[in-house]
């Protein structure tokens, strides 16, 4: 717990020689290097810190959180940490997001009149939710209507909710490389259902990449959660023209 503002300067001063060089500003430094440390309680005062000094709410997301947390995934596949810190890095995570996604939601990256509908998942055998539901909450932010499948779905589920919802974007969310292949099998059930014409298909998650989306034939990739709302929309921007 910071107690007061030498206390915070010297934890500023000290995140100077940190892990997280690259990042400039100590402040989202420091919160990258909380949630590394696992320390939800610091992760959260950090980020109301950055809020109250408004930071941009993507630099507090990106370079701080995600930052973080990919660094303990890192370390965990080192077999430097195993599950437990993997969950706390996590806990650690969500306790930042909660207090950014106020700040997302009030977030337009660009003025539009309305968006469409976009149906979304985790594929298949993942449970991993974080990133969607970051997505999720700009994607509402920039005017998208989102029906959220949640996690663990089904191949067949994704292809039901396209014939049902008939959305303008189906998005996939694909955290391990065990599972990103999942992502391809939708694109094939959806051409042999005779669905894959009336849908735009974007996937994303830390193993997919521009060269994955063009293997398996979908139509965007989005590294991140602002990448991705952008994407989405010319895609809109591409199917209405
Ligand atoms: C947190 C975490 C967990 C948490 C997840 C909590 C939750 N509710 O999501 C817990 C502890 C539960 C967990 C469990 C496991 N995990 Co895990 N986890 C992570 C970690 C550290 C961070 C993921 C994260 O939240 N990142 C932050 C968010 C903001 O980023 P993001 O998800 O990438 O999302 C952004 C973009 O990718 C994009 N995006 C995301 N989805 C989509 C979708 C679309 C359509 C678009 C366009 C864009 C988009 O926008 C998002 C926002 O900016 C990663 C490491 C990593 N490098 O990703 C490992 C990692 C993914 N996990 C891993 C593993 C192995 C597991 C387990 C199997 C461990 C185990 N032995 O049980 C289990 C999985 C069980 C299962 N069946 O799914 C491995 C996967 C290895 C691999 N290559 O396959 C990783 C890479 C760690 C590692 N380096 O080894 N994990």
């Amino acid at each position: 717990m910071v107690e007061d503002d030498s206390e915070k300067d010297d934890f500023l001063d000290q995140a100077d020689e940190s892990r997280f060089a690259d990042v400039e500003d100590p402040l989202i430094r420091s919160i990258a290097e909380a949630v590394d440390d696992l320390d939800e309680d610091k992760v959260a005062e950090l980020t109301q810190q950055a809020i109250d000094e408004d930071k941009p709410p993507l630099d507090i997301l990106q370079r701080g959180l995600t930052n973080g947390v990919k660094t303990v995934g890192d370390k965990f596949g080192r077999g430097e940490v195993f599950l437990p810190e993997l969950a706390m890095a996590a806990d650690a995570m969500k306790a930042g997001v909660e207090l950014v996604e106020p700040l997302l939601e009030e977030m337009e990256i660009a003025e539009e009149d309305e968006a469409g509908l976009f149906v979304i998942g985790t594929v298949d055998e993942d449970i991993h939710n974080i990133g969607k539901n970051i997505l999720i909450t700009m994607l509402k932010a920039n005017g998208f209507d989102v029906v959220d499948l949640g996690v663990e779905v089904p191949n067949e589920d994704f292809v039901e909710a396209v014939d049902e919802h008939d959305p303008d974007i189906l998005g996939m969310s694909a955290l391990m490389t065990m599972t990103m292949d999942h992502q391809g099998e939708v694109v094939e059930l959806l051409e042999e259902e005779g669905l894959r014409e009336n849908v735009k298909i974007m996937v994303g998650g830390a193993p997919t990449s521009p060269e994955w989306r063009d293997e398996i034939g979908a139509d965007g990739y989005g590294d991140n959660a602002d990448a991705a709302v952008k994407r989405a929309k010319e895609l809109l921007e591409d199917a209405r023209a």
